[in-house]
């Protein structure tokens, strides 16, 4: 049976993505990958494990040929904060390691899973409930590769046949790994400060909208697309998930109603406040809940349960 890769296996969903896959199928049916081993992501390689850099082409060929790989979750990728403090590193990772793994996957006939974001949006498209067709044009670095990133995905579909799923998804919630370097990451990062210090400094507004999913439904989603029957999937690429549509403050309120003492003040970052304005307040999932039955699992009030009651456990262990 041919294996798994997976790219960017130490990030924010790869260290989550990886177990979850092996305990599906077996350790050593999906291979983990990363430009460098974190310490606290060792765990990965207990299975097979490679050591790569996205942006070498003969480097993914030849990890596709050792294991007889069959299916890429192509994870690694620069956010989007980090992205404006260097937009041609970002370029370089995002662009040309998307471009290095669908050549691979072409040579191989591999299928693929692309992440693309909401952040493929601007300030030009709708932004409540902004809907799976609206205009495409970000002011991000970030944004503009994942726009990219997704009409390539779309050409490597028509040109050459290849299996290419994905999902845009909005700021991703977790309790393994920590986020790097998005616009998203307070809404990790409070849940770490509620549990230590009762107080957090958000770097965006108060009253600034974006979605959010929790990582159970993150996985979730991405097994079902892959899986999805490709008879039913008009769009196949880029589809629009989310299930949480929440502000600094609601997310604070939220977590007070576990920690009444918790509090919350605000030293904006205009970078990446300007990076949240330009992005939609919510995003309409529809139709990947028509094409392809997409249903997660989490609301507000289940996400928030469920990180402060891992949270605590893992923090009380440290
Ligand atoms: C980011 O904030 O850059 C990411 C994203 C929404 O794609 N979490």
């Amino acid at each position: 049976m041919k294996k798994i890769l997976v790219t960017g296996a130490m990030g924010q969903i790869g260290t989550e993505l990886v177990p979850y896959l092996r305990s599906l199928y077996s350790v050593d049916q999906v291979v983990a990958s990363g430009r460098r081993i974190h310490e606290e992501c060792l765990f990965l390689t207990a299975g097979p494990f490679e050591l790569l850099d996205i942006t070498k082409s003969e480097a993914i060929a030849a990890i596709i040929k050792k294991y007889n790989i069959g299916t890429i979750y192509h994870l690694a990728s620069l956010l989007s904060a980090t992205g404006e403090q260097d937009p041609q590193l970002l370029w370089k990772i995002n662009m040309n390691g998307l471009v290095n793994i669908l050549e691979a996957a072409r040579e191989a006939d591999c299928s693929v899973f692309f992440p693309s974001s909401i952040a493929v949006f601007g300030p030009d498209a709708p932004r409540i409930k902004t809907p799976q067709d609206a205009l495409t044009r970000p002011t991000s670095i970030y944004g503009v590769s994942k726009v990219a990133g997704e009409l390539l995905c779309d050409y490597y579909h028509l040109k050459y046949g290849l299996d290419i799923r994905g999902l845009r998804y909005p700021g991703v919630i977790s309790n393994a790994a920590l986020p790097g370097g998005g616009t998203t990451d307070y809404a990790v990062h409070i849940f770490y400060a509620a549990l230590k210090s009762g107080h957090y400094t958000c770097f965006l507004k108060e009253d600034s909208s974006i979605d959010m999913i929790y990582m159970p439904d993150v996985l979730k989603g991405a097994l079902k697309l892959m899986e999805a029957d490709p008879g039913k999937l008009k769009h196949r690429n880029a589809f629009n998930v989310s299930s949480i549509t929440v502000t600094p403050r609601q997310l604070a309120a939220e977590i007070r109603k576990q920690i009444p003492d918790f509090t919350i003040d605000y030293e904006i970052d205009p970078v990446r406040q300007a990076i949240a304005d330009s992005w939609p307040d919510s995003l309409d999932d529809s139709v990947a809940r028509e094409e392809w039955g997409w249903n997660p699992n989490y609301d507000l009030v289940a996400m928030t349960r469920d990180m402060l009651d891992v949270l605590s456990k893992k923090l009380q262990q440290e």
